[in-house]
């Protein structure tokens, strides 16, 4: 039996409404429900690959696609200085097992990251 669709899933199928800024046939983006940046997207593959450790060899074109639309929609968001994060599991900050690149902007950044 197949596994449910993912939140993911379901805001790309358009069954969950979210406030998409792209789409294309292989990825989506759309505004973080609860933003932590003025500016806070989520850029999510269509494909279900539940966390960074299971992206296969043969994900690698779809995960550096992930990044061009990053650039893109940062972009269009007129941001010069940004952050991408990629969370990993529940000790790194991961709640949505569905791969997804946080582009942050519109403010200024400390490091090391909480
Ligand atoms: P995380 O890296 O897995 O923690 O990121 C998941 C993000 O998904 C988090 O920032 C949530 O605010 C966001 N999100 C959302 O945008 N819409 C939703 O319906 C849900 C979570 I649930």
């Amino acid at each position: 039996m197949a596994d449910d669709p993912t939140l993911f899933e379901r805001i790309a199928s358009g069954d969950i409404p979210a406030d998409l800024v792209y789409e294309d046939d292989r990825a989506i983006a759309f505004r973080d429900i609860h933003p932590v940046a003025p500016t806070h997207i989520l850029v999510v593959p269509r494909k279900p690959i539940p966390r960074a450790d299971a992206i296969e060899p043969e994900d690698e074109g779809l995960v550096g696609h992930l990044f061009t639309v990053a650039r893109q929609v940062a972009a269009d968001e007129g941001l010069t200085d940004y952050r991408l994060v990629m969370n990993c599991g529940e000790g790194a900050g991961q709640s949505v097992f569905h791969l997804h690149l946080h582009l942050l902007g519109g403010r200024d950044f400390s490091w090391p990251p909480g």
